[in-house]
């Protein structure tokens, strides 16, 4: 029987990367200040009460960040997760408690490679349009050198600079590894376990305070989560842009730590 509706099928709702709460209208240097609902997977990982470095909610336990963020710091009860809040001073913004902290086994803070980390939540998240997931990019996947994606979080706005109190945001265009490693650049520093973006002229990049936080891109209106801040020589300098860690070269990890302890903590498990 022919659809009387002849509208093409709206496609199925995603369960990740959409921003209900934000509608168009209206430590990153040279960014603005974002509005609440914009970027509604960022998180402020507080490490005994202060910001320390940003985060990405990847499901509803699940909080992805950088290794560098909690090395050394890997006691999930000095941690609380704040999600859906913009400014610091967090007032009525839900606050969570940690229960577990893994890091890359291969990471070592001498080194710049395996930059990822995952907290696991003690209780689950409510989203609620400003608390929402980002989607995980599909293996595979590439993203090219030019596509325009945003960075955000509550880190220094100049170098040596103070965190931030509002959530800043700003556009930056992924960079090829090849741009990347030139000599003038990073000089061969860039492997496959990153991905740059920004500016080679300067002026806009991620900062101190921002590492952990979403290198987030959209493609056909799903929000993905490309990268996670890492590094650079300082921040928003020329030549020097911003280095995430490539959440496609990954994901494999990811799945395997989440899937691990879902099966630990499961009441059917045998183990
Ligand atoms: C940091 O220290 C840091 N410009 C984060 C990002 C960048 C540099 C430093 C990238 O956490």
């Amino acid at each position: 029987m022919p659809r009387a509706d002849l509208r093409p099928l709206a496609p199925p709702p995603s369960e990740c990367g959409s921003r209900p709460q934000y509608t168009q209208s209206t430590r990153i240097v040279g960014g603005n200040i974002s509005k609440p609902g914009q970027f509604p997977w960022q998180v402020s990982l507080h490490f005994s009460s202060e910001h320390l470095c940003g985060g990405s909610i990847v499901t509803s336990r699940w909080i992805l960040t950088a290794a560098h963020c909690v090395y050394g710091f890997a006691d999930p009860f000095m941690w609380t997760v704040h999600v859906g809040l913009t400014e610091q001073q967090v007032h009525g913004a839900q606050s969570l408690p940690v229960e577990q902290i893994i890091y890359h086994a291969r990471y070592r803070p001498k080194g710049l490679d395996y930059d990822i980390a995952l907290m696991k939540l003690a209780t689950a998240l409510n989203f609620n349009g400003f608390v929402e997931p980002i989607c995980l990019p599909n293996h595979g996947e590439e993203f090219e050198e030019g596509t325009m994606c945003w960075i955000s979080g509550w880190g220094a706005t100049e170098s040596e600079g103070e965190t931030s109190l509002a959530l800043r945001s700003a556009m930056v265009p992924l960079l090829s590894t090849k741009t990347c490693n030139q000599p003038e650049v990073y000089q061969g520093l860039i492997s496959s376990w990153m991905i740059c973006a920004g500016y080679l002229e300067g002026g806009t990049d991620s900062c101190q305070g921002d590492s952990g936080g979403p290198l987030a891109c959209e493609d056909s209106s799903v929000w993905k989560l490309v990268g996670a801040t890492s590094w650079g020589i300082g921040c928003a300098m020329k030549n020097k842009p911003g280095v995430y860690t490539r959440i496609t070269q990954s994901l494999s990890w990811i799945r395997q730590q989440m899937e691990r302890e879902e099966a630990l903590s499961s009441p059917t498990s045998d183990n």
